[in-house]
């Protein structure tokens, strides 16, 4: 192959050399043996060729001054042929391991779909990392039967080495964790607001993968701790990775990252002795949080049933600071970020969450791949508040302020779109645990607001997660990597998987042709946000009103809300050992209301103490109340589907109407399960038998959302002589779950102790008690109760039973 620009020059010359090149062009000819020669010399010549065509930097000058305001796009050159930017003249050398000869041009294969990396091992004999069959699986090699094990045996010692390292270091925060895949797909375009892709059309998917969490437990911590939950979602967008990495509840316990480490310290288990697991309720984290009033209006939320959710399913997430929203013309609005649930929000009541933790410690896993695996996918409705800088200022808080909310009222929330969870992983390791979030990942026509939060961690998670996934190229690992492409001249480091080609590794560059070149415009652009301001640490002022938010949560809660929050408070405060803390909190408390801070003092056996002194003298916001903020406000939409409802059965049942009503669930998308004392066949009244699914202790009562007592003399008289079946109505109803008994299985609630009257005489509508034939009107009333979820009304305190 020749070249015009050289076809004077002859001979071999020094381009075989490595240690330097020609001081002239180089030759047209190496006497080449073979094509690898013939390919060396076309490399050559077209290297000199493009660094020519580079003669000097061209966009250097743009890099200064007002030029520098609009980024440029990198200065490029094209090669001749796709040869002169390779590594190697050798790569045409094909061969099974090293491919084809020549790679996809332009191109990066490690962000293909999963596909790629998804393993079956069907039909397939066992073999070693190597990929050496392996011929016993079943000893280690010894020297005779009785003898000594020997050191050379590489197959055990490979597979003890593996399984030692299997374990990565938990989370810091946010250990326990369950994620699913799932698509988001936009309602309409919001070019006007933003230019992220995601909501570039109508009907636009963007793959998704996200994960819930609980925050202060470790990785093996029950699930229905009272805690915040995260709700973390990557989207795999055009332009790469987007993760907005939120919480179920829209404000924070501090308002600066530098205090971020001492929270978690407080919260986390005391050093000394470890204790408590998963628990707020212990004397360091009330001794930080009470001498951190900001913190107040996050307690409030904490303390709520918020915390408690009864699925990831059910419960809202929100981005929590404030972020900027850019569209094409480099206009920003600010924005704030809600997911809602179709299915509504709903939570357990603590007594249940607390047994939960014993009976099924992995209620919220469990609940969230069930439902995936049985098509019930799980779907949310992204809503934005979309407001300008001149609405901030006439806000009576600093939307910087990560302690506040921004009513409904104030600004509405525009659905924008939903996201459907409709994929389990494969493999709970590869993907939910080697996930790696980050509040830095943004795309062009989204950036963030000067929140201090927000700044610190936009730090923060890249730190943390070249700890735990070893270094630097965790964003290779499959479910990190995006699936737009990657090139860009970072290299090295612990377990690098792509394989660059070519020797160019820097920018700006000739022998490569410029490549890859910086996408000016095109690519990511900070909002050019004008700053002159003193260096300094410190708080606006605005955020020094601590209290105004958390009264406003507060008076937008129903009377059952309220009384759960109180609750909430006196059990964590009656766990603190120490009572100047307790006294310290409920001094905070009489900032916010004088209701709860009496009826939590009230519960501790002490006296309401002054307030804590206000830290600013401005007048404070009166606020009215938001009645989107009670978890009642939002009931879902879909019915009794996934529900899961208990049918009572022993020897003797009337089987008809149990199948029937347990046909009627299953078409509903609820979950039915016939409970008794032991797996096995049990004899119905008529002669025949009935399949037990689960037994009383095994499947107990927190684990269902109601419960259906049976009919037939025989099979109540059985249940109401079974303490486990006593204890399993009393339970559903303290729980003030629908209760539905069919015939004589109202016999068991009877002696169970159980009211069928609400305390102020009027009938309980969630016990509902119909003749065996009746079950149809009974199921009726049953489905509507259910729907609810739970019935509030018959709610005391002390419980009744
Ligand atoms: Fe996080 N947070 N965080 N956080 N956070 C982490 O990153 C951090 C904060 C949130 O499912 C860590 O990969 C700092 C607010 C979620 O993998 C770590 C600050 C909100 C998850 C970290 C905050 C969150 C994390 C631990 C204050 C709600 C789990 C492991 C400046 C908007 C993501 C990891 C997942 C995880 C730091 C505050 C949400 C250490 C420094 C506010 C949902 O980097």
């Amino acid at each position: 192959m020749s070249n015009k620009k050289f076809d004077d020059v002859k001979g071999a010359g020094s381009i075989l050399s490595t240690v330097s090149g020609p001081s002239a062009p180089p030759p047209d000819s190496i006497a080449a043996q073979n094509d690898v020669g013939e390919r060396l010399l076309t490399k050559k010549a077209g290297e000199q060729n493009l660094a020519d065509d580079m003669a000097y930097n061209a966009t250097k000058a743009e890099e200064y001054g007002d030029a520098a305001r609009t980024p440029h796009m990198g200065a490029t050159a094209t090669p001749a042929s796709d040869d002169i930017t390779g590594s190697t003249a050798s790569e045409i050398i094909d061969n099974a391991k090293v491919g084809s000869g020549k790679p996809v041009i332009s191109d990066n294969p490690t962000v293909a779909p999963l596909d790629r990396v998804r393993v079956d091992s069907s039909d397939q004999a066992l073999t070693t990392n190597q990929g050496v069959p392996v011929a016993d699986n079943q000893h280690s090699l010894k020297i005779g039967l009785r003898g000594p094990t020997a050191l050379e045996d590489f197959i055990l010692r490979e597979k003890l080495t593996h399984f030692d390292h299997e374990r990565i270091p938990e989370r810091v925060v946010h250990a326990r964790g369950s994620a699913a895949h799932g698509y988001f797909e936009c309602y309409q375009p919001l070019a006007q607001y933003t230019m992220a892709v995601p909501f570039a059309e109508a009907g636009k998917r963007t793959p998704v993968f996200v994960r819930f969490s609980t925050v202060a437990g470790e990785r093996g911590s029950m699930d229905t701790a009272r805690d915040v939950r995260g709700f973390a979602v990557k989207f795999y967008t055009d332009q790469g990775n987007w993760d907005l990495v939120g919480n179920n509840i829209p404000v924070f316990f501090i308002q600066d990252a530098m205090k971020f480490p001492d929270l978690v310290h407080a919260v986390k288990p005391e050093p000394h002795h470890a204790m408590p697991q998963a628990s707020s309720a212990h004397d360091t984290f009330w001794d930080f949080v009470s001498l951190t009033p900001e913190s107040a209006h996050m307690l409030l939320w904490q303390m709520s049933d918020r915390a408690i959710p009864r699925s990831y399913r059910m419960m809202q997430g929100f981005g929590v600071h404030t972020f900027r929203l850019i569209n094409a013309e480099g206009n920003a609005f600010f924005c704030k970020f809600h997911w809602s649930p179709l299915a509504g929000t709903h939570s357990l009541v603590w007594d249940e969450a607390a047994k939960l933790g014993g009976a099924d410690p992995d209620f919220h896993r469990r609940d969230l791949w069930e439902a995936i695996e049985a098509g019930a996918f799980p779907e949310w409705e992204l809503g934005l508040q979309i407001f300008t800088e001149q609405q901030a200022e006439q806000f009576p808080f600093d939307i910087l302020d990560p302690t506040k909310i921004i009513p409904e009222e104030t600004v509405p929330v525009i659905p924008v779109g939903k996201m459907v969870l409709n994929r389990n992983p494969d493999n709970f390791f590869a993907e939910t645990e080697q996930v790696a979030f980050c509040t830095a990942h943004i795309i062009p026509g989204i950036d963030f607001s000067n929140d201090p939060l927000l700044q610190g961690r936009i730090h923060s998670y890249v730190d943390t997660q070249l700890t735990r996934l070893g270094g630097p190229n965790f964003h290779e690992i499959p479910i990190n990597a995006p699936v737009a492409q990657i090139h860009n001249n970072q290299r090295d480091g612990m377990h690098r998987q792509a394989i660059n080609r070519g020797r160019v590794n820097y920018e700006p560059n000739s022998l490569a042709g410029g490549c890859p070149f910086q996408a000016g415009a095109a690519g990511f652009n900070s909002f050019p946000e004008r700053i002159a301001d003193d260096k300094v640490r410190g708080k606006p002022e605005l955020f020094a009103d601590h209290y105004s938010q958390a009264r406003l949560f507060w008076i937008s809660q129903t009377e059952v809300e309220k009384i759960h929050i109180i609750n909430a408070f006196r059990f964590e405060l009656t766990r603190v050992q120490t009572p100047a803390v307790r006294r310290r909190v409920l001094a905070l408390l009489a900032n916010v209301d004088d209701r709860l801070v009496s009826a939590v003092a009230e519960g501790l056996g002490m006296d309401v103490p002054p307030a804590l002194p206000l830290t600013t003298s401005r007048a404070l916001p009166d606020y009215t109340p938001s009645l989107a903020l009670s978890l009642l406000a939002r009931p879902g939409n879909v019915g009794i589907s996934t529900r899961r409802v208990a049918i009572l059965v022993a020897d003797g049942v009337e089987a008809d109407s149990v199948k029937a009503i347990y046909s009627a669930l299953l078409q509903e998308g609820a979950v039915p399960r016939i409970v008794g004392g032991r797996l096995g066949k049990i004899t119905t009244a008529d002669g025949g038998s009935l399949d037990i699914e689960i037994t009383l202790d095994a499947g107990p009562s927190v684990i269902y959302d109601a419960v259906v007592v049976s009919d037939g003399a025989e099979s109540c008289r059985r249940l109401s002589t079974d303490a486990h079946a006593l204890e399993f109505v009393r339970l559903q109803y303290r729980h003030c779950k629908p209760l539905l008994t069919l015939g004589q299985g109202a016999d068991l609630l009877a002696k169970a102790g159980i009211p069928t009257t609400l305390p102020d005489g009027s009938p309980d509508a969630g016990v509902i008690q119909v003749a065996n034939g009746q079950w149809r009107q009974g199921y009726t009333s049953f489905k509507s109760v259910l729907t609810m979820h739970r019935f509030f009304m018959r709610e005391t305190d002390p419980p009744l039973v």
